[in-house]
């Protein structure tokens, strides 16, 4: 009698992508590396991202193999866009997503903060934003940089992989939750991985001391399954968040300082941001939006309309261009 078995599919989730292998997760199997059945490259043709981490698929083995058989509908995805193409997904299904923004070495701009809360409003999913490094800047820089935050009713963290402040705090946020780490480069992503787990998963490595920016250490996005439930995803950090996957009136919607002047709309469900709008007409009232989050959405909104437009930063690259 024969002993062999009729493959059947299993459930995993997407873990790392590395070109046509995929790394597959689950709680029985743990990571199996896997490839995409024949099938479905044609699916992967027509969607730009159709398989990214934390996307939940069916796969089979045959012969020592694992395929990717199937994708499972997503919950949801969180996506940037940038100039011309298709918006990048840069994770799908994930439960909150941790904005990394460092007090210092790198500095986090609230501009950058600002684009990466309106794509994860517009996702659908609860931000954290987290402020790092707090060990390298003094108390009263921490309070003010939080409470700008605070007052429109984000929940927000401050930690320090060096002191150990906040991490408690963090730890227990994360539990039993699939978090998404997001933030430039060298903001301590990896770190806070490392920490939070007490190994080291990922590779972590000093900035750069002449631009104070972060190396790109880390290159793919990993799923990464730690105690009590917590499931981190770390990945690589981002320059600019483009927004131009988001419309007018979806980028004023993730202002919570105009957000409430979308109840007076007459019109329920409309937000095409048009010259009766109650959120646009607010913005000259100073009492509702303070004078840095007005230049960040009017910078936002710029981005918009001229997606090409010449930055500084252009015109610095293209002089020091020989
Ligand atoms: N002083 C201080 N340094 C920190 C802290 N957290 C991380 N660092 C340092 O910051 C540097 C960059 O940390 P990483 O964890 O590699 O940063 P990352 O966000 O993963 O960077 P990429 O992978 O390039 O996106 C490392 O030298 C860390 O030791 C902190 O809380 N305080
Ligand atoms: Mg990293």
């Amino acid at each position: 009698m024969s002993t062999s078995t009729i493959p059947v599919k299993e459930f995993f989730t997407i873990a790392r992508v590395f070109g046509a292998f995929y790394d597959l997760y689950s709680l029985e199997r743990g990571r199996v590396r896997a490839v995409l059945r024949g099938r479905l490259r044609n699916f992967a043709a027509k969607e730009r991202h159709p398989f990214v981490v934390g996307d939940r698929v069916q796969a089979m083995e045959s012969g020592g193999e694992w395929a990717i058989e199937e994708r499972l509908p997503r919950k949801n995805e969180l996506l940037r866009k940038s100039k011309e193409g298709d918006a990048q997904v840069l994770c799908a299904n994930v439960d909150q997503v941790a904005v990394l923004a460092s007090l210092k070495n790198p500095e986090t701009k609230d501009g950058f903060l600002d684009r990466c809360l309106a794509a994860v409003h517009l996702a659908g999913v609860i931000p954290l934003i987290v402020f790092t490094k707090s060990d390298l800047v003094d108390q009263e820089t921490v309070a003010h940089r939080a409470s700008v935050y605070q007052n429109l009713g984000y929940e927000v963290l401050t930690v320090s992989c060096q002191t150990g402040q906040g991490l408690d705090e963090l730890h227990s946020r994360f539990s039993s939750k699939t978090t998404y780490l997001v933030g430039n480069s060298g903001v301590g992503k990896s770190s806070l991985v490392n920490v939070l787990s007490d190994r080291e998963l990922q590779k972590t490595s000093q900035i750069s001391l002449s631009t104070k920016k972060g190396k790109h250490t880390t290159t793919n996005s990993n799923f990464l399954v730690l105690d009590n439930n917590i499931i981190l995803i770390d990945s690589p950090g981002i320059k600019e968040w483009g927004i131009l996957h988001l419309s007018k009136g979806e980028i004023l919607d993730s202002f919570p300082e105009l957000r409430k002047h979308k109840e007076l709309c007459d019109i329920s469900d409309c937000c095409d941001a048009g010259p009766g709008c109650k959120m646009l007409l607010s913005l000259n009232q100073e009492a509702d939006i303070t004078i840095e989050r007005k230049k960040s959405l009017e910078s936002m909104l710029a981005s918009l309309e001229n997606p090409f437009r010449i930055t500084r930063r252009d015109h610095l690259k293209n002089e020091s261009k020989p």
